[in-house]
């Protein structure tokens, strides 16, 4: 689904704002008819998490009911309209003047109707009934009962969440009225190889059928300009711009070309669509990833769209202030701990030369009771719709399928391949992992190109004795390395820490802990050539359900607190990673 842009021919109203807000908790708004309008709202911020906006409702989790209005310009009567959320967590219902235009599962996706016929001239009502409630048949799952065979998991907290950080809930990234072509560019699909004598551009564009017309594209930048005209044969066209000498996308120089399509009858344009294309390439070969063909190490965080009051609701200001954080630590890489983030965070991580490791929301899944197959479906569409989405960036490196499943059960490896083999096979260009905190048993391991292990030895065993914890973390990752054979990233590895507790020497939840801690750990992974990746958790300190193992309703890994203050490990990573 392409993201919303304005231009010649296509235009975008953006319906952030206030909206009406009514929680119901009885769940009586479908059978009231609320889609039509419902009396007593408050008001409610757009987009934004609804519960830390309003005391009451901080472990509320839906249903609730949002509304809007707004007025069509007199101009937009002509072309397509379509309604597009970029993100609502996790089940949204819409309705437009009374009609309802349709579900959508699923918490961090965009998703759109078209409206061109719902619309109306005058004035129009948006109505979304939001369900954020945990159920074991959705992804992430939340409250599943018990499993003997998961230890840790077991940990009750409140919320009942099957994952680590609060069940945020509401519209949580724009809204927004776009008006196309009646007949325009649909999807436009880049991809980018190195082949002597130089570099390539692919490009597929998929469009409302219109006859007589072609696609013409454009590449430009770094002195370069191309353009190449295409015939449309069932809605589909595609062509290769091939440049002897291309300016490589890679960290350093994260360089983009901007590229144009646009859908051509005559002389004249009549749709129009503007992307960034950075050439590079990404591989595995033996125990090492190559970016560009030369080695690359992976040095960053995972992370989390988390902030005080907005909750998981996009704020593009915290998006550049984690970005400026990261380059002053000498980070240059992230993976969208645990699912995807919003799509300007994704611009940027092109724009800033970042390596990302995108991920789908399959944190804790199990395998433990019936349910599989929906799980598993939920988990591939999601896969589907986030290549669908993020397949154009150069910044993304790694589709990446789980997050610490709790793959002791049969059901679990047949389960992550099929979801492996599914990512290949709707992306060959990048690399295909999933993140395990099983390590040997991990038999999944075996389809993925990079292995990535989260390891907490020195934390959640070995507390308190640094030493221990490393040479337990070195024995494993040496185990690992010689029973899967490829590169393995150390995708996450922490310790809470209370910003500005200080104990000499060093004890846990102390920034001396936390920084020697980390510092130990890297030194593990960076004295092993094959461990291609150092992800630090976290950048920032985060929400969390309430549990004993949580201070304060707060993981407190941060390197940073969560209003992205730095604490002494920050300062050690700037120094490891050669931050500015
Ligand atoms: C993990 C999880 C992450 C948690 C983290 C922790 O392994 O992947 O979601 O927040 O551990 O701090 O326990």
């Amino acid at each position: 689904m392409l993201y919303p842009r304005i231009n010649r021919f296509r235009q975008v109203i953006e319906l952030s704002g206030f909206w009406d807000f009514r929680p119901d908790p009885r769940n009586e708004g479908e059978t009231g008819n609320w889609g039509r309008g419902f009396e007593g709202g408050e008001p409610m911020a757009v987009p934004a998490s609804w519960n830390d906006q309003v005391t009451d409702l901080r472990d509320f989790l839906g249903p609730a009911w949002y509304a809007t209005s707004f007025e069509l310009p007199e101009a937009w009567e002509q072309g397509r309209l379509l309604l597009r959320f970029d993100s609502v967590n996790y089940l949204a219902s819409v309705w437009l003047n009374g009609t309802r235009l349709g579900d959508h599962e699923g918490g961090h996706l965009p998703f759109s109707f078209d409206v061109t016929r719902a619309v109306a001239p005058g004035g129009n009502r948006l109505v979304v009934r939001v369900d954020g409630q945990l159920a074991p048949d959705r992804v992430p799952p939340g409250n599943v009962p018990a499993d003997p065979m998961d230890g840790f998991f077991n940990n009750p907290q409140h919320p009942a969440a099957s994952f680590d950080f609060f069940p945020f809930c509401g519209i949580h990234r724009p809204v927004r009225l776009c008006r196309v072509p009646s007949q325009s560019i649909e999807s436009v699909e880049v991809e980018t190889a190195l082949e002597k004598p130089g570099g390539v551009v692919r490009v597929r564009v998929r469009c409302g059928i219109a006859p007589s017309t072609q696609v013409r594209v454009r590449l430009e930048g770094h002195g370069e300009s191309l353009a190449t005209d295409a015939d449309i044969s069932e809605g589909r066209a595609s062509v290769s711009l091939s440049m002897a000498r291309p300016a490589l996308w890679s960290c350093q120089s994260p360089n983009l070309y901007r590229l144009e399509v646009q859908l051509v009858r005559g002389k004249d344009a009549f749709d129009s669509y503007t992307l960034s294309a950075g050439i590079r390439s990404i591989q595995v070969q033996g125990d090492r990833l190559l970016l560009n063909g030369e080695p690359v190490l992976l040095k960053g965080f995972g992370r989390h769209e988390d902030f005080p009051v907005t909750g998981r609701g996009l704020v593009p200001a915290v998006v550049v202030r984690d970005f400026d954080l990261m380059k002053w630590t000498g980070a240059n890489s992230f993976r969208t701990t645990h699912y995807p983030y919003s799509e300007e965070m994704m611009d940027l991580a092109d724009r800033l030369g970042y390596l990302v490791i995108d991920e789908i929301p399959a944190v804790g899944l199990f395998f433990s009771e019936g349910g599989l197959e929906r799980r598993k479906a939920l988990c591939a569409a999601c896969l589907r719709d986030l290549v669908a989405r993020d397949r154009n960036h150069p910044s993304v490196i790694a589709w990446s399928v789980a997050n610490e499943p709790h793959s002791r059960r049969s059901a679990a490896a047949p389960f992550l391949q099929d979801l492996v083999a599914l990512a290949r096979s709707l992306d060959p260009t990048r690399l295909v992992t999933m993140v395990s905190h099983v390590g040997l048993e991990e038999e999944a391991f075996s389809s993925c190109d990079v292995a990535c292990l989260n390891r907490y030895y020195g934390w959640y065993s070995e507390g308190g004795r640094i030493e221990e914890g490393c040479a337990r973390l070195a024995a494993e990752l040496d185990a690992l390395h010689e029973k899967f054979a490829k590169p393995i990233i150390l995708s996450e590895f922490g310790a809470d820490t209370v910003s500005g507790w200080h104990s000499e020497p060093p004890e846990m939840f102390s920034e001396e802990y936390q920084a020697r801690f980390l510092e130990r750990c890297i030194q593990v992974a960076s004295s092993r050539p094959w461990v291609v990746g150092q992800h630090v958790w976290n950048l920032c300190d985060f929400k969390t359900g309430q549990s004993i193992q949580r201070v304060g309703a707060m993981n407190l890994k941060g390197v940073f607190t969560r209003d992205r203050r730095p604490k002494m490990a920050a300062h050690l990573l700037r120094r490891l990673w050669g931050g500015r």
